[in-house]
C-alpha cells in the first residue's frame, strides 16, 4: 500500500539523478520558470553567455513587477532588453502594469503537480495550487531554462495539519505567523513543508497561496497544498479547468515531523520589527499608534484580500493620523475590485491606490517618516527594508490591517462593530491576458534591445592556489540578503554591477570611515582575498544573486558563517564563492574584522569535508580554525572553475 506525501509524488515523477533518501542529492527536471526583473536581467544575461538559443521548459514566463518607479531611464532599459530577450528566447513577457510574478502566476499559468523554478524566493506561493514552486538564483534559473534539471538536497518532509476552521478576523497570514513562531526563520534548510487534514478545506486558493508564500520567511525549499475541488474551482473559474489534476497524499503517508495546527486556536497576530519570526499577538500590541498602513504584495494583495478591505472600508474613512496605500497584485485583480465597486468604496475611504506590482514591499516608495509605525500586509521587515533607517515595521493579514487604517491604532477588528465579511471566489474571474505577450514561433530574427545600461554578467577568477584572506566584515544573525545588498533607492542598478557593488553592506558602513567596497576593493587591489565572517541563517531572504555577484567583483572569495540558507550557498557557488561552516561554533567569537585567514593548497583543500585555516589575528596572535565544507562533488568543480559560468 503506498504511502506517499504529495512533495515525494512530485519529486518521485521529476526525478533525473539521486535516490529518494533524506539529504542525498538528487536532480529534479524543471516543468515551468519564472523571473522578475529585479532579478531577471542577470539571468537573461546569464543564459545569452550560455549560448542558449531557445528556452527548453514547457513554460517560463518573464515578469516586470518590481523596478517600475522609472526615475531616471534605468528600469525601461531593463523592460525593453526583457521583452526582447523573452521573445528571442521562447518566453512569454508580462508587461509592467500586469501584476506581481507570483499573483499572476498563480492566476494565469500555475498548473498542479508541476515544478516552478523561480528567481525569486517567493516562488514557494504556486504551493497554494499544488505545484513543487521553489525560489532560486538566476544563474540556476538560466540553467533550467537551458534544460538543465535542478540540483537539491533529498528534504525533510514536514507535514502540517490544519484541523477546524479559521474564526473571524483570523485570517490565513495567522497560520503562516503561527508557523513561523513555532518554526522561527532559521534552521529550516533543506526542509520542504506540505499541508494536510481537513483544515486545508477551509481556504480557499488564494488562502492558500498566503500560506504557502510565507514559506520563504521560513527558509524551507518549498511549501505545497494538495490539489483538490477548490483547486479545481479556483482554476475553472480561471477558464483552466483542464490544468487540474487531482493530487493528495496516501492516507498512512508519513512525514519526518509534524506539526498540528487547529486553525480555530489561531487568534490575530503580527511579525513584529524586524524579523519575521518576532511574533506577537495584536491583542498585546492594542493601543500601539499607527502612522501608515499598506496594503498588497504577493502575500496579500488577491481579489478576495482586497474585497475584504473594501468591505472593511466601505463608508469608514481612513483614520486622520494614517496613510493608507493599496497595491493591488494583479491587473486582473484591480479591475475587478473597479468593476465590482469595491475600488470606489477604498477611493472613498481615502487609499492611494498605487499600481500593481511589489512598489513599497521593496522599498519603492512609500517609506514611513522617522519613528512612525508602519503596518504592512506583507512578508518581510527586516531592518530598512521600508527606505527608512531605524523603522518599526509590523506585517499584519488585511483584516487587522484595515481596522488599523481605520482606528489610527491596533486594535481588535471584532471593535469594528460589523460581521465578518465573508468572501468568496467569484466563479468567473474576468480574463483578460492582453498584457502578456507569448513569443514568436521562431525567435531568431528579433533584435535584443541592449541601452547603455545594460552590462554583462562579470566572471570570476578560478579558485586561486593559495588563500590569503583578510575579514573585511563580521555580521551577526540572520544577515539577510538585504543587509548585503539594499533593494530600495538602489534597485535600479541590478543590471549595472560596478554600480550596484559600492552599496554592499551600505546598512554596516560607519560615517566618516571607509565602506565595506572601499575596504573590500583595497583588499583585492593589495592581492588578498576578501572573507566574509556571518553567524546563523547567513544570507536568508531574498534569492537576488547579486549578494554574491557584488562581493565577488569586490574581490571577496570567502564566506564562513554558523550556516548559510539554501539559495544564498548556491548563489555564492554558482560565483565561485566559498561558503564555509565553522566546525565548532565558538570559533564565531575568536574572529574579528581585519584577521588574517590563509589557506594553503586551497585548491587540494576543497576537495575534503573539513579544511584547516591558519588565521593570524590583529593582535599577532595564531591559531588553527577548523572549516566544514559540505559540497557536493560539482559544487567542489564550479567553485574550482571560479563559478558556474567559466564551466564549458
Ligand atoms: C524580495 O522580496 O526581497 C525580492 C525583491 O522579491 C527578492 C528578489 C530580488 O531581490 O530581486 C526575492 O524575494 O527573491
Ligand atoms: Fe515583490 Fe515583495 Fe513579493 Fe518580493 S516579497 S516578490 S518584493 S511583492
Amino acid at each position: 500500500m503506498a504511502k506517499n506525501t504529495v512533495i515525494q509524488k512530485i519529486l518521485a515523477a521529476h526525478m533525473t539523478s539521486g535516490n529518494p533518501v533524506r539529504g542525498e542529492r538528487m536532480a529534479i527536471r524543471i516543468d515551468q520558470t519564472l523571473t522578475q526583473d529585479a532579478t531577471g536581467t542577470m539571468a537573461y544575461l546569464e543564459l545569452e553567455a550560455m549560448g542558449a538559443s531557445r528556452v527548453k521548459t514547457e513554460l517560463s514566463v518573464s515578469y516586470v513587477d518590481h523596478n517600475m518607479m522609472q526615475n531616471g531611464p534605468e528600469n525601461r532599459n531593463d523592460h525593453l532588453y526583457l521583452q526582447s530577450v523573452a521573445a528571442s528566447k521562447g518566453v512569454v513577457f508580462s508587461r509592467p502594469g500586469n501584476g506581481i510574478c507570483h499573483q499572476v502566476h498563480l492566476e494565469r499559468f500555475g498548473v498542479p503537480g508541476k515544478t516552478l523554478l523561480g528567481s525569486d524566493s517567493h516562488t514557494p506561493t504556486g504551493g497554494g495550487i499544488g505545484m513543487m514552486a521553489i525560489g532560486a538564483g538566476g544563474l540556476d534559473v538560466a540553467l533550467a531554462m537551458a534544460g538543465q534539471p535542478f540540483r537539491l538536497a533529498y528534504p525533510e518532509i514536514i507535514g502540517v495539519k490544519l484541523t477546524g476552521k479559521l474564526r473571524p478576523w483570523t485570517a490565513a497570514k495567522d497560520i503562516s505567523f503561527k508557523l513561523l513562531e513555532i518554526l522561527t526563520s532559521k534552521g529550516n534548510v533543506g526542509c520542504m513543508v506540505e499541508f494536510f487534514g481537513e483544515g486545508v478545506k477551509q481556504l480557499s486558493v488564494p488562502q492558500r497561496a498566503t500560506v504557502a508564500n510565507m514559506g520563504a520567511e521560513l527558509g524551507v525549499t518549498c511549501t505545497v497544498f494538495p490539489s483538490d475541488e477548490i483547486t479545481r474551482a479556483f482554476l475553472k473559474a480561471q477558464g483552466r479547468e483542464e490544468a487540474w489534476i487531482p493530487l493528495q497524499a496516501d492516507p498512512d503517508a508519513e512525514y519526518d515531523r509534524v506539526i498540528d495546527i487547529p486553525l480555530d486556536s489561531l487568534e490575530p497576530m503580527a511579525s513584529c520589527p524586524s524579523s519575521p519570526d518576532n511574533i506577537k499577538t495584536t491583542a498585546e500590541l492594542a493601543g500601539l499608534k499607527v502612522g501608515q498602513v499598506i496594503i498588497g504584495s504577493c502575500t496579500n494583495s488577491s481579489f478576495r484580500d482586497l474585497s475584504l478591505v473594501a468591505a472593511v472600508l466601505k463608508g469608514r474613512h481612513v483614520h486622520p493620523d494614517v496613510t493608507l496605500a493599496i497595491a493591488p497584485g494583479s491587473r486582473q485583480v484591480l479591475e475587478m475590485l473597479a468593476r465590482s465597486g469595491a475600488l470606489a468604496d477604498l477611493i472613498a475611504a481615502g487609499a492611494r491606490i498605487l499600481e500593481c506590482g511589489c512598489g513599497p514591499c521593496i522599498g519603492q516608495g512609500q517609506s514611513p517618516a522617522n519613528g512612525t509605525v508602519t503596518v504592512r500586509t506583507f512578508n518581510r521587515n527586516f531592518p530598512g527594508r521600508t527606505g527608512t533607517k531605524g523603522d518599526q515595521s509590523y506585517l499584519v493579514s488585511p483584516e487587522t490591517a484595515a481596522a488599523a487604517a481605520v482606528f489610527g491604532e491596533f486594535r481588535s477588528a471584532a471593535e469594528l462593530g460589523m460581521d465578518y465579511p465573508v468572501i468568496s471566489d467569484p466563479e468567473h474571474f474576468l480574463i483578460d491576458d492582453s498584457m502578456t505577450i507569448r513569443p514568436p514561433a521562431d525567435g531568431s530574427a528579433v533584435e535584443i534591445i541592449r541601452k547603455p545600461t545594460i552590462g554583462t554578467p562579470p566572471l570570476n577568477t578560478p579558485l586561486p592556489e593559495e588563500l590569503l584572506g583578510e575579514v573585511v566584515i563580521k555580521t551577526g544573525d540572520k544577515t539577510s540578503t538585504d543587509d548585503i545588498m539594499p533593494a530600495g533607492i538602489h534597485l535600479k542598478h541590478r543590471s549595472n554591477i560596478p554600480e550596484y557593488a559600492k552599496v554592499v553592506f551600505e546598512r554596516f558602513n560607519e560615517p566618516g570611515a571607509p565602506t565595506f567596497a572601499q575596504r573590500a576593493a583595497a583588499v583585492r587591489d593589495a592581492g588578498r582575498h576578501g572573507v566574509i565572517i556571518g553567524r546563523d541563517s547567513y544570507g536568508q531572504g531574498s534569492s537576488r544573486e547579486h549578494a554574491a555577484i557584488c562581493p565577488m567583483y569586490l574581490g571577496v572569495k570567502m564566506v564562513v558563517a554558523m550556516a548559510i540558507e539554501r539559495i544564498h550557498a548556491a548563489n555564492l557557488i554558482n560565483f565561485g564563492i566559498l561558503p564555509l561552516t565553522f566546525a565548532d561554533r565558538n570559533d564565531y567569537d575568536r574572529l574579528d574584522r581585519g584577521d588574517s585567514i590563509r589557506i594553503p593548497a586551497l585548491r587540494e583543500a576543497v576537495m575534503k569535508d573539513e579544511i584547516t585555516a591558519q588565521v593570524t589575528r590583529k593582535d599577532g596572535s595564531k591559531f588553527d580554525l577548523v572549516l566544514k565544507c559540505s559540497l557536493s562533488d560539482e559544487d567542489r568543480r564550479i567553485i574550482l572553475a571560479g563559478g558556474r559560468l567559466n564551466l564549458k
